[in-house]
């Protein structure tokens, strides 16, 4: 075992070695998926930026390729950042992305093809002469002018994908909200769990829009209807827009990007996690960034939001596998879940509890949009009503290091409000300055008419990624365990109210690594 190493994930998407950030154009094509991402070569810091390129056939098994794009030409010579794979009419794959020209730091959009459409790997991008497609005229701050998304079939714009016209208009500002990074726009099925190709405007769909502001770094969304006639996107009158929108992730999670799938038709959202350690930690471990597990999204059947899964191919990592049922939790309880690499996880359950009586009341002063506040002031340990309860991810024995994921629920006049939380104050023994352990936490607008509350945790030795009530608020969070770590990890769940909560189900599996995992 090399210690230094103790953080590397076992089924996440990471290279050997050196810094990654953004996914960049995501695509399916003729059989392969393609993941494109920022990287740097030559450390594990941020620098450098390139196109790394792996491939593969599910989603789980990777190959790396070369490199996509490279710093190579006067239009990208100070840097490729990110961009967007579009599949043009005649399934030709076309790759727009953000050059960066001088050591201002200065954008243009720049436009690449595959050089042979017959090496099933597309492992040759071309840049064409006539780069940059797009400048910024003199209305626009070309320092934030970057991360152009997959484009879509409309009625103006461009015929040919390499003259652009600019629109009169943007298709959506809020102002006070920064610089927009990386923006996805994609439509959504209103019936049913189809994806649909980022081209479908019309039918029973809705459309969403989700921008990365880098003053939280978190990503959030509305979903809308985009007129095609104005060619304007207008968000649902229930939605929030700006800092206190929905979120695609509570915790960290930046810069995704999603891409319509047509072999399994569905839409599949890949999401970075940068380090929360110290730069130096970085430098000494010689890597920093993995990609999430891919997610599908679909509509809610509310409409009111999105639900995001781990795709379904994960599931053939599932090795050793546990199961509890029916298992109670008093006020103050642990139980061990045992038997599996709990490092190394993925872990199913659904609590349900007899009551919501003992709900503690939502203090009005509290703020509605502020959930990390409340679980920074509330924890894991601080006893409730109905909650905390939840697991206790990466644990050592003597809970000197966990990183809880719980729920605890609120009663507000008429109706109830849950909050869950993956809170890495405790995740860690180290005491490092530089290293970040927030308490994330959203609410999860969920009906309690049926008293459950289903959470699912991928734990990976320094990543916990947490679905709550199947995908409805989601949360990841980056911890360092010094004890917790192999097999001297260990799983609880726990309940810290005093309504007893049960345990339905509890399915727990040891997770495999993928048998191709080469980069
Ligand atoms: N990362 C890229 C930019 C993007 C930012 C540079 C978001 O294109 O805005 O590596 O993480």
């Amino acid at each position: 075992v090399n210690v230094n190493q103790v953080h590397r994930t076992g089924y996440h998407f990471q290279p050997t070695k050196n810094w990654i950030n953004d996914p960049n154009g995501p695509m399916y094509y003729n059989g392969i998926y393609h993941l494109f991402y920022q990287y740097n070569p030559k450390g594990a810091v941020w620098g450098n930026i390139v196109w790394a390129h792996s491939v593969s056939k599910d989603l789980i098994n990777w190959e790396k390729v070369e490199h996509a794009i490279i710093p190579s030409k006067p239009f990208d010579q100070y840097g490729c950042w990110s961009g967007s794979a579009t599949i043009l009419p005649g399934n030709k794959p076309v790759i727009m992305y953000t050059g960066i020209i001088d050591k201002n730091n200065t954008q243009v959009q720049n436009y690449a093809v595959p050089a042979n459409l017959s090496d099933p790997y597309l492992r040759v991008w071309n840049k064409p002469d006539n780069n940059p497609l797009v400048v910024a005229d003199e209305s626009i701050n070309m320092t934030a002018f970057r991360d152009p998304t997959t484009a879509w079939l409309g009625r103006r714009r461009s015929r040919d994908f390499k003259n652009w016209v600019k629109a009169k208009h943007p298709l959506h500002t809020v102002a006070g909200t920064g610089n927009w990074e990386c923006p996805d726009f994609f439509p959504v099925s209103v019936r049913g769990t189809n994806g649909l190709d980022t081209s479908v405007l019309r039918g029973n769909v809705k459309h969403v829009l989700k921008v990365s502001l880098d003053a939280t770094r978190y990503e959030y969304y509305t979903i809308g209807t985009y007129d095609t006639k104005k060619d304007r996107y207008i968000p649902g009158k229930d939605m929030v827009d700006g800092w206190k929108g929905l979120r695609y992730d509570y915790g960290n999670f930046y810069a995704s990007k999603s891409f319509f799938d047509p072999a399994k038709n569905r839409r599949v959202l890949w999401g970075w996690a940068n380090e929360s350690d110290a730069v130096m930690d970085d430098i000494e471990k010689g890597w920093a960034g993995i990609q999430l597990i891919p997610r599908t999204i679909v509509l809610d059947p509310s409409g009111k939001q999105l639900l995001q899964w781990p795709i379904e191919e994960l599931e053939t990592l599932r090795g050793n596998r546990v199961e509890l049922r029916n298992n109670t939790l008093e006020k103050g309880e642990r139980l061990e879940i045992k038997g599996i690499t709990v490092a190394q996880a993925d872990v199913e359950v659904i609590f349900s509890f007899g009551s919501l009586d003992k709900a503690e009341p939502f203090d009005p002063s509290w703020d509605r949009y502020d959930a990390q506040k409340l679980c920074s002031q509330k924890g894991s340990t601080v006893q409730g009503g109905v909650g905390p309860f939840g697991l206790l991810t990466l644990a050592s024995e003597n809970l000197e290091e966990y990183t809880p994921v719980f729920f605890r629920i609120f009663k507000d006049q008429d109706k109830h409000i849950v909050l869950m939380c993956s809170d890495a104050t405790r995740s860690s023994l180290a005491d490092k300055s530089g290293t970040y352990r927030p308490s994330f936490a959203g609410f999860v607008d969920v009906d309690l008419a049926d008293k459950k509350l289903s959470l699912r945790s991928l734990i990976d030795h320094s990543v916990v990624e947490s679905f709550g009530a199947r995908g409805k608020t989601c949360i990841t969070s980056r911890v360092y365990p010094t004890l917790a770590i192999y097999e001297n990890a260990h799983l609880y769940a726990f309940n810290n109210g005093t309504e007893t909560v049960k345990i339905e189900c509890l399915k727990a599996w040891s997770m495999e690594r993928p048998g191709l995992m080469n980069h």
